[in-house]
């Protein structure tokens, strides 16, 4: 059995992930693949505990380090119980964020340094990355106002000030123009059908080499 497809999705708050991982994961399942749709921080149930953790708003402080730390304690917990075992079960995963978001939040938005990051990354999963992150870019104003339209009480991250998802975005950015070949920009401030569109041709090398047809 050949090994399966890991997805991530990437952006801002309100840039549109999870309307384009619901919409993604059904298109795939109606052409036959089998998907997993998952999230982070979480995605397991005692992953779902620790972003229970990290995203409340409580008394006590919780700083950069250990916001990161919980983020790849998480994302530990996520891999080992369902990422893995689903890859290798030749299972499409589609990840609404992963370790981009730890560079682009923790990294561009709080100051840690990267290279920090980088050695807890290679430490949990330096033997796996996402075949293709798709990185749904938005304006942080129209970011904000899809979410604030859409939710009620902000958690502890989404209270961030404005420069503060400035940050992330130019972070996402960046790293985008790093990696070009895995992290494939989708203009998302378009209509819906128009994302649905880039994301499918972004995913076309994939669902070539797995005889899907669209
Ligand atoms: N975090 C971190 O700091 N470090 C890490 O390593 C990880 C995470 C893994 C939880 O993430 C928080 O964890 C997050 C980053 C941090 N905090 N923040 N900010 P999350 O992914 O669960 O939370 P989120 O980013 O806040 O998700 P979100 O607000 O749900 O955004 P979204 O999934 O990108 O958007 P959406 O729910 O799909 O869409 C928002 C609204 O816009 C909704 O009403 C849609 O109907 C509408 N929408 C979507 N697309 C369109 C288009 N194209 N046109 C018009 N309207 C649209």
């Amino acid at each position: 059995m050949s090994p399966g497809v890991f997805i991530t999705l990437e952006g801002i708050e309100g840039a549109g992930k999870s309307t384009v991982a619901a919409w993604l994961s059904q298109w795939l399942g109606e052409r036959g693949l089998t998907v997993r749709l998952t999230r982070e921080p979480g995605g397991t149930a005692l992953a779902e505990r620790v972003r229970r953790i990290v995203l409340e708003r409580g008394s006590e402080q919780v700083s950069a380090e250990a916001e990161t730390l919980l983020m790849f304690a998480a994302r530990a917990i996520h891999l080992d119980n369902l990422v893995r075992p689903a890859l290798a079960a030749g299972e499409w995963v589609l990840s609404d964020r992963f370790t981009d978001a730890t560079r682009a939040y923790q990294g561009a938005g709080r100051g840690v340094e990267p290279q920090w990051i980088e050695a807890l990354a290679e430490r949990v999963h330096g033997d796996l990355a996402p075949q293709c992150t798709l990185l749904l870019d938005v304006p942080v104003k129209l970011g904000l106002a899809r979410a604030r339209a859409r939710r009620g009480e902000s958690d502890r991250i989404e209270a961030e000030a404005q420069a503060f998802f400035e940050r992330v975005r130019t972070g996402y950015l960046a790293l985008a123009r790093r990696e070009p070949q895995r992290i494939r920009l989708i203009e998302a401030a378009a209509p819906v059908e128009s994302v649905r569109e880039q994301v499918a041709a972004a995913l076309q090398p994939w669902l070539t080499a797995a005889g899907v047809r669209t």
